[in-house]
């Protein structure tokens, strides 16, 4: 499909995208990020500015009544469209292997953007990420703890039902022994960060950026103090 967005401004370019992502017309979203791409905005202004301004107008209307279930599914799947693009970018990197994560979204939510993006941006910086995905449960997380040893743990939830079981998670972690060697971290639009203290966590990751820079510092740190 061939689209020519050259009559646009750049602000139209971003309006248009976030318009188009809200419609879920991902081979426009797909074409508006190779635009924005080709006009040398970076990765992350292209997410800010296009994919993650639309999807707030989407999760407004949401909750509003306005959109519904398979329309929000659709917006998704356009974001989906373009961050497959900027996936390969932001995850370049020549640096050194920081160290690893493991991260998944909580048993019961199967909202995965976020963690998703999250999981790039730390691909990025020079992590190992180990992505398990949705719906995982706190044997799923152990196991792949024990089997990857990573430093830090990621958790994300998006529905304040589900929250709640990011302590269970950190409370299975102390009943096996495990708390005291690794640094969770937690995030989703509902988690403060005064959830994240009372959860027992070691972080509170308000979006991929700050999660990228928090985890960074701790590993550094980390390695510091051996
Ligand atoms: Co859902 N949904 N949804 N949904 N959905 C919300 C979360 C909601 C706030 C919408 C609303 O009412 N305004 C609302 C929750 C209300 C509440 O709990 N109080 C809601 C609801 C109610 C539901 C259902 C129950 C609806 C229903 O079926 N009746 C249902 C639940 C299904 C389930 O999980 N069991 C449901 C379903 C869905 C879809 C499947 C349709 C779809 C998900 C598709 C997918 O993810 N593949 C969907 C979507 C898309 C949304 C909204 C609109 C957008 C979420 C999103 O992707 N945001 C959302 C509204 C909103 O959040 N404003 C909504 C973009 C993303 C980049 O941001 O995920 O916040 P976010 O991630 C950020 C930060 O939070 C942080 O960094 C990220 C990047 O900067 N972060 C972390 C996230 N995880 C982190 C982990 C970390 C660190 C940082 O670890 C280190």
């Amino acid at each position: 499909m061939d689209f020519d967005f050259s009559d646009l401004s750049d602000e139209d370019l971003f309006l248009q995208m976030q318009d188009d992502l809200y419609d879920g017309l991902r081979p426009e979203v797909v074409a508006q990020t190779n635009e924005g791409l080709a006009r040398g905005y970076t990765p992350q202004e292209i997410l800010d500015k296009g994919l993650v301004a639309g999807m707030e107008i989407v999760g407004v209307d949401f909750r509003d009544g306005i959109l519904f279930v398979p329309e929000v599914l659709m917006a998704a799947n356009a974001m989906k469209g373009g961050m497959e693009i900027l996936r390969p970018l932001l995850t370049e990197t020549g640096a050194e292997q920081l160290g690893k994560m493991v991260i998944g979204t909580v048993k019961g939510d199967i909202h995965d953007i976020g963690k998703n993006l999250v999981a790039m941006m730390m691909e990025g910086a020079g992590l190992e990420v180990i992505n398990l995905g949705i719906n995982v449960d706190a044997d799923m997380f152990i196991a792949a703890i024990r089997e990857h040893k990573p430093e830090l743990l990621g958790m994300s939830a998006l529905l304040t039902t589900t929250m709640p079981y990011m302590k269970v998670v950190i409370d299975t972690l102390g009943e096996e022994g495990m708390r005291d060697d690794i640094y969770v971290m937690v995030g989703g639009a509902p988690v403060t960060a005064n959830f994240a203290k009372d959860v027992g966590a070691d972080a509170y990751g308000r979006d991929a950026a700050v999660s990228v820079d928090i985890a960074k510092a701790y590993l550094l740190k980390r390695r510091q103090n051996r």
